[in-house]
């Protein structure tokens, strides 16, 4: 299989150590780096050529990175680079191509007709007959929806097998047990061609709980009609697994170009669109929800967020998935705790409660539980200040006592009436330095809490880096 590469591991990079890591043998631990280095910035976003390896900065982005990585194999969660973290970072993992977006299958082998057949060999423990049939029906309409293939159960001989099987079973290719490779397909052909294998060992779900039965079929069978890996963190094609929430799942912009470059277009009459990673420096961009988030800026756009440190300036994108899995996309509001170092998070009428990583117990919870009023459903943006929480909804908001637990007397005002300047509806707001930084479409304001004015106006997009 093509796509079964090693991770290249000679890039060398000068890697000072730092002093978490220090090591038994230095030869060895320097070498070690170099894994957890590469690794975390293929994979995890780490900033590549950090000036000053040993600042405590860069060893608690490294850590972060670590622990993220950690909790997603479902290692102990040390933020250390110990024996079984580096024994799953040489494991041998889909390779990342260095182009751009989508790519094809070298060769590019495609089917020769469009009708294609599918059957279901065999069933996980944990997932019901049905719930499979259910995930992999859906997985195959991800891509008939965007593309003019169309994909029947037979009930004998099909061109798509798909099998629940472990360890070594015949192709060349075993599984190695529980995480790892999750499942593999075969490139469009007779045969073995086009068939999809899952990893029985793995827990197969249809929750956001590891793994999606669902999304990871739809990737594998990208697979099987000659997608290859993309390049695009967005894409289904992407070679890390990151959760969606399968019920509103639409199939990105990338593989849909990937998916038409070989099939052509769609025979509906209303072309397909899918969703795209969000760019930096649209001059459009606005944002759902900011918070600061343990002295960090937290920026959510659809399912990703940009992450701005503060005295670094530095910013990335990450998904929220790879953070929280189970949050869903699309946070409308948040706010950060600083008393009880928690932040909120709202969307619709529902909200969560995190610390650092960690969702709290008994979340989500329903928003008249801070004593709105039944008719608001949603909010705009939050913020804390002072053991207060104002609440921005629409034309309005609200102000919450946090230790008193209880919405002040007095609530709803007009915004316009306490924060002068601020005409229209509020996409986000957060706090910092006894600032309000309210954002507004493209535009963001800057409201001196002491003097009690606006004293700057600027684009939303510079708090990205961009001019
Ligand atoms: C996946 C794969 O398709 C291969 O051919 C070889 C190795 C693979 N790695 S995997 O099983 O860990 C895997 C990785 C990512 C499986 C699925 C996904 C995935 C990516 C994006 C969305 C959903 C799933
Ligand atoms: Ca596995
Ligand atoms: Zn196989
Ligand atoms: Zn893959």
């Amino acid at each position: 299989m093509s796509s079964l590469k090693m991770l290249p591991l000679l890039l060398l990079l000068h890697m000072q150590l730092s002093k978490a890591f220090l090591p038994p043998s230095q030869h060895k631990e320097e070498k070690n780096m170099k894994i957890v280095q590469n690794y975390l910035e293929k994979f995890y976003q780490l900033p590549k050529n950090r000036r000053q390896p040993t600042t405590e900065n860069s060893d608690s982005v490294m850590v972060e990175k670590l622990k993220v990585m950690q909790r997603f194999f479902r290692l102990n969660v040390t933020g250390k680079p110990n024996e079984e973290t580096l024994e799953m970072m040489q494991k041998p993992r889909c390779g990342v191509p260095d182009s751009k977006g989508f790519m094809l299958t070298p060769g590019s082998p495609k089917w020769e007709h469009n009708n294609l057949t599918y059957r279901i060999i065999n069933n996980p423990q944990q997932l019901s007959k049905a719930d499979v049939e259910a995930a992999i029906k859906k997985a195959f309409q991800v891509w008939s929806d965007a593309s003019p293939l169309g994909f029947t159960v037979s009930e004998g001989k099909a061109d798509i097998d798909i099998a629940f099987v472990q360890r070594v079973h015949g192709d060349n290719s075993p599984f190695d047990g529980p995480n790892g490779i999750l499942a593999h397909a075969f490139q469009p052909g007779q045969g073995i061609g086009g068939d999809v294998h899952f990893d029985i060992e793995e827990t197969w779900t249809s929750t956001s709980e590891n793994y999606n039965l669902f999304l990871v079929a739809a990737h594998e069978i990208g697979h099987s009609l000659g997608l290859s890996h993309s390049s695009d963190p967005g894409a289904l094609m992407y070679p890390n697994y990151a959760f969606s929430e399968p019920s509103t799942y639409l199939l990105p912009q990338d593989d849909i170009n990937g998916i038409q470059a070989i099939y052509g277009p769609s025979d509906n009459p209303i072309q397909p669109t899918g969703p795209s990673a969000p760019t930096a420096c649209d001059p459009r961009l606005t944002f759902d929800a900011i918070t600061t988030f343990r002295g960090e800026i937290l920026f959510f756009k659809d399912k990703y967020f940009w992450r701005r440190h503060p005295q670094l300036r530095r910013v990335d994108l990450n998904f929220i998935s790879l953070f929280w899995p189970s949050l869903p996309s699309g946070i409308q509001a948040a706010y950060e705790d600083f008393e009880r170092d928690l932040v909120f998070l709202f969307k619709g009428n529902k909200y969560w409660a995190l610390n650092g990583y960690d969702i709290q117990q008994g979340y989500p919870k329903d928003i008249s539980n801070y004593g709105f009023p039944s008719n608001v459903q949603a909010i705009d943006a939050a913020v804390s200040y002072r053991t207060k929480t104002y609440f921005f909804v629409n034309n309005q908001f609200w102000r919450y006592d946090n230790r008193r637990q209880s919405m002040e007397p007095g609530y709803p005002q007009s915004i316009a009436s306490t924060f002068q300047g601020i005409k229209s509806r509020i996409d986000a707001v957060f706090q910092k330095n006894n600032f309000f930084f309210f954002f507004s479409g493209s535009r963001y304001y800057a409201f001196d809490l002491n003097g009690h004015r606006i004293t700057r106006v600027g684009r939303s997009i510079q708090w990205l880096n961009c001019r």
